[in-house]
């Protein structure tokens, strides 16, 4: 297993694709949608055009749907909520459809939507996302993140250093990193791995996010490690269900 992490969509290489893609945006969109589905959500469809998603949303009965999203970490207007992973709860969503746009996480999505076997990754399903996958290794896999409007994220370099720590350890010799981007990941995943939350809040968008107000339920959930034990693959371009 070859592993590769890109920091971006755009750093994704043009023309190649791997067997498997993990996508993470760990300030919020994947752990909203690990909570989700995990919740009892019928499933999560990603889209980043926000008049696409209205249109596939009405032709999805009302009682059935949601819409959740967030533009500059604010719910959209109309939407039913925003992209929180603690507003997600049964009650909300369990046996619901969730149309889902968010800045950064469902672009990220978009971008590798066509790899064979696509699956999302937070902190809270680390280890069940790298059991899935040790259980029937790829030959390359991707790792993206999705940043902040094409700039580096660190939270989601964090998680992508847990998911490769989990993977090299369990693989032993059958596993390899392949760039840079991904030994600087595990080099920071060493240095955060015992309160992966100081460093959300140290991120940039931790700090963004700490400005809009309070959002420490957020970022308790979002740094929660190996809660969860759904895997959240995508089962047609876009739409995402338990595993
Ligand atoms: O960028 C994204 O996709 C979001 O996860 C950002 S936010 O945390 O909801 O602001």
């Amino acid at each position: 297993m070859q592993l590769a992490y890109f920091h971006v969509a755009a750093d994704v290489p043009q023309g190649a694709e791997p067997d498997a893609a993990v996508v993470i945006d760990i300030l919020r969109a994947t752990t909203t949608i690990a909570w989700a589905l995990n919740n009892g959500a019928e499933a999560v469809e990603t889209f980043a055009d926000l008049d696409q998603l209205r249109h596939s949303a009405a032709q999805w009965p009302e009682s059935s749907r949601l819409m959740l999203g967030e533009r500059g970490g604010q719910r959209i207007e109309g939407f039913d909520l925003g992209n929180s992973p603690v507003a997600v709860v049964p009650e909300q969503v369990a046996g619901k459809r969730l149309f889902m746009s968010t800045t950064n996480g469902t672009r990220s999505l978009q971008r590798v939507r066509g790899v064979q076997r696509l699956f999302t990754l937070a902190l809270p399903n680390r280890r069940a996302v790298a059991d899935h996958l040790l259980m029937d290794p790829p030959e390359q896999l991707w790792i993206v993140g999705s940043g902040w409007e094409g700039a580096y994220s660190l939270e989601d370099s964090l998680a992508a250093g847990a998911l490769a720590d989990l993977l090299l350890d369990a693989a032993a010799n059958e596993a390899s990193v392949v760039n840079d981007e991904l030994t600087a990941a595990l080099a920071l995943w060493q240095q955060w791995k015992h309160d992966p939350e100081a460093c959300l809040r140290q991120a940039s968008h931790g700090q963004r996010l700490i400005g809009l107000g309070d959002h420490d339920a957020d970022f308790r959930c979002c740094a929660e490690l190996d809660r969860l034990s759904v895997v959240p693959v995508q089962v047609k371009p876009g739409v995402l269900c338990a595993s």
